[in-house]
């Protein structure tokens, strides 16, 4: 068993109150139905992107993890990218830039897919929001080095630590990608959901959840 942070437990209790963290039956993008589902674009106050912003900011410098550009995908990732930043810099006396994407190119003006920092030749730690079967950050590592940056970790507001179709961890194949030296910090893996809700007695959920874990879950 973890031992959940008062960083985790905030954002758990805010995003349920948000109804961005919700219990019952979803289906995902995989077609697989989680007992489950985390919607971040639920947390649109300033409360709740404080909650999210101090955890992830928490959850990296916990890491004493070296960087120089934190990269947000839009949509969801722009904004806390650029929350987490400020409140490594305000928090913790981490000076990092922050960069994100367009997901339609600028083809006039200063044009093409990147706006804020320059990530060329830079160390960058990519910031998203939920990964499954690792498509999305996939894509972020492309564009990224694409554009001359150097990845050098992943964090996500949630692992959902799942297999992939080939039955291995997406946070092995998403590290085995980034070379074998970068990492995947997340803020909230599934276990620390299934350790909050056996705190708070949902005994229901526990076990929906950890029947869906034995279908789709890694083998710890
Ligand atoms: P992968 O790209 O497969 O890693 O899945 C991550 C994406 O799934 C997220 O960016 C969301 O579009 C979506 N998603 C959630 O937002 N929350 C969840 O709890 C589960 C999913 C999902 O469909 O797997």
């Amino acid at each position: 068993m973890t031992s959940l942070q008062t960083y985790q437990t905030e954002l758990i209790d805010n995003a349920l109150s948000a109804g961005a963290l919700k219990f019952g039956s979803f289906t995902l993008k995989s077609g697989r139905i989680s007992p489950y589902f985390f919607n971040a674009g639920l947390l649109c106050s300033g409360q709740l992107l404080s909650a999210i912003a101090t955890a992830y900011a928490s959850t990296i410098a916990g890491a004493d993890f070296q960087f120089d550009i934190i990269f947000g995908p839009a949509y969801k990732g722009i904004a806390f990218a650029a929350v987490t930043a400020l409140v490594l810099h305000r928090e913790h006396e981490r000076q990092v830039a922050y960069a994100y994407d367009r997901k339609e190119a600028k083809d006039h003006g200063e044009g093409g897919v990147m706006v804020g920092a320059d990530v060329r030749g830079k160390r960058v730690l990519i910031l998203d929001d939920v990964m499954t079967a690792g498509t999305a950050v996939r894509g972020s590592i492309d564009l990224i080095r694409r554009q001359g940056g150097q990845v050098v970790g992943v964090v996500m507001a949630l692992d959902r630590e799942e297999v992939g179709p080939s039955g291995n961890s997406t946070v092995k194949e998403v590290e085995e990608l980034l070379g074998g030296t970068g990492t995947v910090l997340s803020i909230l893996r599934m276990r620390d959901l299934i350790e909050w809700l056996d705190k708070t007695g949902r005994s229901d959920d526990v076990l929906r959840m950890k029947s869906y874990w034995d279908q789709y879950g890694v083998k710890k």
